[in-house]
């Protein structure tokens, strides 16, 4: 290999996508984060913190000064890692900085480069002998978990949630399939954690294997992983694919990985914090109550989940952690589990032959919607049944994992503007007749933190589902009969030309 390259690749692995420490200082440099240096706690503050710059999409709080923090700064905390931005220009600007589009990038623009990556070539990550992450290392009789600064996010929390943003990373036993994701975990005790193990996660389906041998899990959690890479984590991608091989195609570039000290997983070289430590196979401990995606908690339902032990920590020195602070709209859990999981969906359907032109899950759904955009011109060609076309898409994806958290498909004509939830609610609203053009399905698995699932008269696990056809019959067959009764779709091209000419000189300001 050429210096030139490699010095292209070192610098690469600067850019905000590919390096934590960067998308932090890319947040300042759009003036899109708050340094806060006067000390805060851990216990409740900074959470109260970072969710009102949360709910009123207003800039990232970063906590430079915690309760807690240890002479090398371990830690400090980022809050609304991935939250909106307040500029209506550049309201997906944490997203886009995520995976190296420029800051204006559009919802539509950020979905086309998360979908194109899936066919783009696959590049495994680059192992290298050290990184920063490697700057201290600590052994368990170093650190202390419950003295750290490890958040209480919100006052009925079960424990402190430390893990809400970083990614476990492990593989299967041959070794043949590395996953990364993000699932939550919070503290036990000095040296361990509490943490969700959802079966049909990966990291739910590739524990069961590790149990089957009777073996602990092997697991890192990399904390303030390059952007790129958390947002793979976060992703839906189909069963034996490896998510660090998506990020090299998504970024065009190898994510480079270290090995961990005490087991053989490798994790991103210049993650901030690194946990190393195992899953057990068969101890349990109380996990939760959380407050989630969905926007509640029930205080004091508490379940037995997976333990972890950690066995190091290694860091940089004053290491960043980053967090979320699920709820009410809007956070990461929206921000990045909707439009992932859309995206997926979208790809599967398209790669079965189905005519979608765009896919996505609209915030005020709570994510709980996947909303899809159909070519009707290629729908006519198919001359099919609005029935047979719904259940064919719901057979579909109700039995794919990556429609395992969505509950409603909106199938919408293409004179919707599938990102504009003023156009959506219109189409489902006016064209989506109850019961008769819905299609439902109480025997597919279920989203369980859904309240009306968890906490409501079904079966918790099964069913609930539903696809929602919001074309009218003529969309299947000789297309549109109406106009829309509204200023760009009742008057002619000309005449609106005019008034939007003549606008500020009839009084109006624009
Ligand atoms: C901030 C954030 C927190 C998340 N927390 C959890 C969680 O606690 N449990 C879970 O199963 N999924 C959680 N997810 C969603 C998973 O990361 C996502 O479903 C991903 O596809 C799982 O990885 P896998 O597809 O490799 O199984 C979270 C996602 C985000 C963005
Ligand atoms: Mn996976």
């Amino acid at each position: 290999m050429s210096s030139s390259t490699s010095t292209t690749t070192a610098k690469q692995q600067k850019l905000p996508h590919l390096n934590f420490r960067s998308y932090v200082q890319a947040l300042k440099d759009d003036g899109d984060l708050v340094e806060i240096n006067k000390e805060c706690d851990p216990h409740l503050e900074v959470g109260a913190i970072t969710r009102k710059a949360l709910e009123d999409e207003d800039k990232a709080p970063l906590f430079n000064k915690l309760k807690g923090q240890n002479e090398n700064g371990l830690w400090r905390i980022l809050g609304a890692v991935n939250g909106l931005r307040p500029d209506p220009k550049q309201v997906f600007g944490r997203i886009a900085r995520h995976i190296g589009l420029p800051p204006t990038a559009s919802a539509k623009q950020i979905m086309d480069k998360i979908i194109e990556a899936k066919s783009g070539t696959p590049i495994p990550p680059k192992v290298v002998e050290s990184g920063p992450c490697k700057e201290f290392r600590l052994t368990p009789d170093q650190f202390d978990l419950e003295k750290l600064p490890c958040p209480l996010l919100h006052q009925s929390d079960g424990g402190k949630y430390v893990q809400t943003y970083g990614m476990q990373c492990f593989r299967t036993p041959d070794g043949t399939w590395t996953n990364w994701a993000i699932a939550r975990a919070m503290v036990h005790d000095r040296n361990h954690l509490a943490g969700a193990v959802l079966e049909v996660q990966h990291i739910g389906k590739i524990h069961a294997m590790w149990k089957k041998l009777g073996k602990d899990m092997p697991v890192a959690i990399a904390f303030g992983a390059p952007p790129a890479a958390i947002m793979a984590a976060s992703m839906p991608l189909p069963d034996g694919v490896s998510e660090p091989e998506y990020v090299g195609s998504l970024v065009g570039a190898p994510v480079e990985v270290v090995k961990c000290e005490t087991n053989d997983i490798y994790v991103p070289a210049n993650s901030e914090i690194v946990f190393e430590g195992s899953i057990s196979a068969n101890e349990k401990v109380p996990e939760g109550p959380f407050g989630e995606m969905h926007g509640y908690i029930f205080p004091g339902q508490t379940h037995q989940w997976a333990k972890y032990t950690i066995d190091m920590i290694t860091h940089r020195k004053d290491a960043i952690m980053p967090i979320s602070n699920p709820g009410r709209l809007t956070d990461e859990t929206q921000t990045m589990i909707g439009p992932l999981a859309a995206a997926e969906i979208g790809f599967l359907l398209k790669s079965k032959g189905f005519p979608i032109k765009e896919s996505w899950s609209p915030f005020e759904s709570q994510v709980t919607w996947v909303v899809l955009q159909i070519d009707t011109e290629k729908l006519r060609a198919m001359k099919t049944t609005p029935a047979e076309f719904s259940r064919g898409i719901g057979d579909i994806v109700f039995h794919a994992k990556c429609g395992s958290m969505i509950h409603r498909l909106v199938l919408v004509g293409d004179d919707i503007d599938i990102y504009n939830f003023k156009d959506v609610s219109w189409a489902f609203c006016t064209r989506c007749r109850p019961r008769m053009d819905e299609y439902f399905y109480e025997d597919v698995i279920g989203y369980p933190l859904i309240p009306y699932m968890g906490h409501g008269n079904g079966d918790m696990w099964k069913g609930g589902k539903v696809v929602s056809d919001a074309l009218l019959p003529a969309e299947y067959t000789i297309g549109r009969l109406w106009e829309e009764a509204s200023f760009r779709g009742s008057f002619p091209k000309e005449l609106q030309e005019k008034v939007l000419s003549e606008w500020e000189t009839l009084g109006y300001t624009s």
